[in-house]
């Protein structure tokens, strides 16, 4: 069979990652980054639940794309630079006759398993797979940007990151780290590793953490012995706390248990110290043994370390920055009326389970958002009264005409239902908040209700809200007379509904027909409301007028109707609406003679 490479990675490996897996592979990139790397070194992705596509990352600063292909045997193709000698696999319960099978097939192929049930390996200054080494401020601090001339092996991922630490606290650093994985039959052994870091020129010591199971650690122990291995090698096997046990431990790792007293942590701690390792006391003093080893190594010139070089900084990201609390950015948009991002909808505040509990109605939610007020129970019944008596006042109005037509001329419900909505506007359904506006200030100015007429008059406008073209004082209007002895013998104050009632004693005496009408009334009625209930300012109240908040009313309550009527007309299987030539009147320009 081929050889295994001794160097698995260098500042130009390109890997492939299966599975979409872009946390690890933007924290690939990230890594890459900070060693200087060229070019990112991940090729390609494979997810074989989507189509080929171009997946988004960052490299620094700037956003690149990477493939993402459906098949590996595509991957494979489409990238050559990817040269497959290692593969590295991060999956847990693989079952071991499996595992076993692969080792079998990567031996025949010259290719090193790292794994299954890792986080992988790193190359400080090359390569990391996937999401070794943690977030990029633990790489920063661990300096794995840059090699140093410390190799390691471990069997456990969790582990790797302390190696990290540690030899990045007692020495110039790691120069390559490898967690075999915690199952019983790792795809490759510590000893091809050591081996591997032995015959690497730039490795200068070695650092094992074993673990109590298998027999490993005595190969090591043979390598130091038969003087394959002569740099000088630090290990210690974890799981010494077993002896503390009365019967045998089954750690975490699926090989982390002693079958007989030649496995236990204990017997192979002692082994390597009588093999010529170095081997702490305890797991504490390792970090002192490595500084041991490595500052001899410093004193006899086998060791020189480099230069710092300051690593590219990498534009932290925007969410983890935040999470932080390290940057402040002023939001785009601003709400206050409803907030659905915790456990339970929030309307102003109050959560929907209690909007309920307290059988708030539609006028109390309209409170809660248009108002931001939990307004009181009359109130909540004055808007739902509103909204009911404006539902629909028949297929004649305009809004109402021109739903119908558009629902006629095929159009979905959004359309037809616009379509009515924008009819809405001063003449039709839309006076309510210029009524409010144009009362209100004749009020508020001490106008009498006559000179309040005579200077519309004068200046020739319409007063809003006033007049009607079908009712009159000889047809009221009962939706009129509804809100009206509600509102008498609700409200706290009625005083600009009784100005405008003295208003329309006045215009009714010109023209029957120029009744307060149902805009006017709400219009009024609201200002009325918003200025006695207690929940409001008077700036408050005047600025829901401002704002245009009583058309409001007018739309919610007739959009009730219009859908009605679209859905009347699909009902009725009304075809194409075409308006009869004899109801118009054609006056066109006389012919010109030229
Ligand atoms: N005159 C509503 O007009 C209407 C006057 C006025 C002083 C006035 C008109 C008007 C203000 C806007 C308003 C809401 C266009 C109406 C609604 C919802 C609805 C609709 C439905 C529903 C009706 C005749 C004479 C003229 C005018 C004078 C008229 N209005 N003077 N102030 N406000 N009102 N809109 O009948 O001397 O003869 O030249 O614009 O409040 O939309 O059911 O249909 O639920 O769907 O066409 O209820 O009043 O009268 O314009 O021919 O005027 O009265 O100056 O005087 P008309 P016009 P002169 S509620």
């Amino acid at each position: 069979p081929p050889a295994k490479v001794t160097t698995m990675f260098s500042k130009d490996t390109k890997s492939i990652v299966w599975g979409m897996q872009t946390r690890a592979v933007q924290g690939m990139l990230d890594f890459d980054y900070i060693c200087s790397r060229e070019e990112p070194s991940v090729a390609a992705m494979v997810y074989p639940f989507t189509g080929d596509h171009k997946q988004k990352f960052y490299w620094g600063h700037k956003e690149i794309l990477l493939p993402v292909y459906k098949n590996m045997g595509d991957a494979m193709k489409k990238h050559p630079e990817v040269d497959i000698h290692t593969i590295a696999i991060i999956a847990e319960g693989i079952p071991e006759a499996q595992t076993r099978k692969l080792i079998k097939r990567a031996d025949e192929r010259g290719v090193t398993i790292i794994g299954p049930a890792t986080v992988g390996g790193i190359k400080p200054g090359c390569f990391k797979i996937g999401n070794t080494g943690g977030m990029l401020d633990n790489i920063l601090a661990s300096k794995l940007y840059r090699p140093g001339s410390v190799a390691y092996v471990s069997r456990s991922g969790g582990m790797s990151n302390e190696l990290n630490n540690i030899i990045s606290r007692t020495t110039d650093g790691v120069y390559e780290g490898v967690a075999i994985g915690g199952d019983r039959y790792p795809g490759s052994t510590f000893m091809e590793h050591v081996l591997r870091y032995q015959d690497t020129p730039g490795v200068k010591m070695i650092v094992v953490l074993g673990e109590i199971g298998g027999t490993e650690e005595y190969k090591i122990c043979q390598g130091i012995r038969k003087g394959r291995i002569t740099k000088p090698l630090v290990c210690w096997c974890i799981g010494t706390c077993a002896t503390m046990f009365s019967s045998e431990v089954q750690f975490g790792h699926a090989g982390a248990c002693a079958n007989q007293a030649s496995e236990t942590a204990v017997a192979k701690n002692k082994a390597l110290m009588e093999g010529g390792a170095f081997v702490p006391k305890s797991f504490d003093e390792l970090g002192d043994v490595i500084k041991k080893v490595y500052e001899d190594l410093v004193a006899k010139g086998v060791i020189v370390p480099a230069e710092e070089v300051p690593p590219p900084t990498v534009p932290m990201d925007y969410s983890w920055a935040r999470e932080l609390g390290m940057i402040r950015k002023p939001a785009s948009f601003m709400t206050s009326i409803c907030d659905e991002r915790g456990q339970e909808l929030l309307y102003a505040g109050m959560p929907i389970t209690e909007v309920f509990k307290e059988e708030m109605g539609l006028g109390g939610v309209l409170g809660l958002l248009w108002f931001q007020r939990r307004l009181p129970r009359y109130a909540c019944q004055f808007i739902e009264m509103c909204l009911m008596v404006t539902a629909d006042h028949g297929p004649a109005v305009s809004g109402a005409h021109n739903t119908i037509v558009c629902a006629r001329a095929g159009k979905d419900l959004i359309s037809s239902l616009t379509s009515g909505l924008l009819t809405i506007g001063d003449r039709f359904g839309g006076a309510l908040d210029a009524a409010a506006k144009q009362f209100s200030k004749a009020f508020d100015s001490g106008l009498l209700p006559m000179e309040f007429v005579n200077k519309m008059k004068k200046e020739g406008r319409l007063i809003m809200g006033i007049g009607h073209r079908v009712k009159s004082i000889n047809n009221p209007d009962m939706r009129v007379q509804i809100l009206k002895d509600f509102v008498k013998q609700n409200f706290a104050s009625t005083h600009l509904l009784d100005y405008a009632l003295d208003v329309e004693k006045i215009t009714t005496s010109k023209k029957p027909n120029l009744i307060l009408n149902v805009d006017g009334f709400i219009g009024v009625a609201f200002v009325d409301l918003l200025r006695t209930c207690g929940g409001f300012t008077r700036d408050e109240a005047d600025e829901f007028v401002e704002v245009g908040a009583l058309n409001g009313i007018f739309v919610l309550g007739r959009s009730m109707g219009f859908i009605g009527h679209y859905l009347d007309q699909k009902r009725l299987k009304q075809g194409l609406y075409r308006h009869p030539w004899d109801d118009i009147s054609y006056v066109l320009p006389e012919h010109m003679s030229m």
